[in-house]
């Protein structure tokens, strides 16, 4: 009995400390290398971030990694850039694929517009989206 009770102490203790590193593991938990953001610019005169709208949310001290493409197989575009970010311009021909990294800091917390910087088509003019900047949370 004695050590039935022993091994029901010692084993209620290996829970307790098993949930306490789960517990204890996620405030203290690495943001991740860096985020892949796809950015796509299309033969619709669009630019879409990840399958769905035009503005991406970054948040200061993550690392980015901004994939541009171009899926519009007739027509080049091409990305502005975002000074402020440390982002160049940069032509996308058709088909044309090219990876900015970014990490905003606490200064760079903001909207940012961009445009299409190539005379594509008549749909350039709205050729517009954004990255917006927000405090690490
Ligand atoms: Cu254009």
């Amino acid at each position: 009995m004695k050590y039935l009770v022993r091994g029901f102490i010692a084993g209620l203790l290996a829970v307790l400390f098993l949930i306490n590193c789960v517990d204890s593991k996620s405030p203290t938990e690495p943001l991740p290398d860096f985020i892949v953001a796809d950015l796509v610019a299309t033969h619709d005169f669009e630019w879409i971030f990840n399958g769905a709208g035009n503005s991406f949310q970054m948040r200061t001290g993550q690392s980015y990694e901004v994939r541009i493409t171009n899926t519009d197989m007739h027509d080049a575009h091409g990305f502005s850039g975002i000074p402020a970010l440390g982002m160049n311009g940069v032509y996308l021909p058709p088909g044309g694929v090219v990876t900015l990294v970014v990490m905003p800091t606490a200064v760079q917390v903001g909207i940012y517009p961009f445009s299409c910087s190539v005379e594509c088509g008549e749909g350039h003019s709205r050729m517009l989206a954004t990255i917006q900047v927000v405090q690490e949370f």
